[in-house]
């Protein structure tokens, strides 16, 4: 008998990793708890020494009969989710029985998880110089790395999204892919106006779409109601916090 999983993660200000996976669950109905340690503080060190084996988060711990299953690393949690935690398939968002049974949901389960893989495994220019910081409007000056790394990500959104209907996810349906392009979504936010970098209409397009996902906006006013600050998770020149002008 399975018990309720519990999501570790951190400040939802910041935790790009622990969004992408609490995203993820609540999208496919995947009951959970969630509980939130202070990144980079001493107090997070007991719950951390007791379930995250790499010090990081988030991680999905849930006891199975009286065995007590762990799984840390937001793409290992997505695959545990798929396998074990939903009848939906989480790389194209429609039942498991129909995925296997067309080419076409084969080539979008094949692109959904090869994005998700570029994402967590590259695409440092963005990752390292635009953190995400959902309150913050900041000013920063892009490397060509990261303005390569943004190229890109408008080629996948428009790649999705080409012969889709305006308000559509990346593959229709809400997948997995979604989740883990969320944390740019905010990050393309909170720097792109501000640093006078030019995004196409189909990127700000679906910015709009995940913009007005139920969940995200929940995650949203959370990490508002956050206050501290984290020097390690910012960047740039901040022109605004919350929308009042940076003193
Ligand atoms: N590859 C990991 C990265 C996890 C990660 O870097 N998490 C950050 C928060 S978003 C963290 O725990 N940082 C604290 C630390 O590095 O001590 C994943 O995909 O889950």
């Amino acid at each position: 008998m399975m018990q309720k999983p519990l999501l570790i993660i951190g400040n939802k200000n910041y935790s790009s990793w622990s969004l992408r996976v609490w995203l993820l669950l609540k999208a496919f109905n995947i009951d959970f708890d969630e509980q939130l340690i202070e990144l980079f503080h001493s107090s997070a060190t007991v719950i951390l020494n007791e379930h995250a084996p790499t010090g990081k988060v988030p991680v999905l711990v849930y006891a199975q009969g009286d065995d007590k299953v762990t799984v840390w690393d937001t793409l290992a949690i997505t695959i545990h989710a798929n396998d074990y935690l939903t009848n939906l398939d989480v790389w194209t968002g429609m039942s498991k029985s129909n995925t296997n049974s067309n080419t076409s949901n084969r080539i979008n389960s094949a692109y959904c998880q090869s994005i998700i893989a570029e994402m967590h495994s590259g695409l440092m220019g963005i990752r390292s110089e635009m953190p995400m910081n959902i309150r913050a409007t900041a000013k920063i000056q892009p490397s060509a790395a990261c303005l390569s790394d943004i190229a890109r990500i408008e080629n996948i959104f428009a790649d999705c999204l080409k012969n889709r209907p305006k308000d559509s996810y990346l593959f229709g349906l809400f997948t997995a892919a979604d989740a883990f392009f969320a944390p740019v979504v905010l990050r393309l936010r909170t720097y792109v106006d501000a640093s006078g970098i030019q995004l196409k209409p189909m990127t700000k397009q679906y910015c709009e779409t995940m913009l007005n996902n139920t969940h995200l906006q929940t995650w949203q006013e959370a990490a508002l109601n956050e206050t501290r600050v984290i020097k390690e998770d910012e960047a740039g020149k901040l022109l605004s916090i919350a929308g009042v002008l940076a003193s």
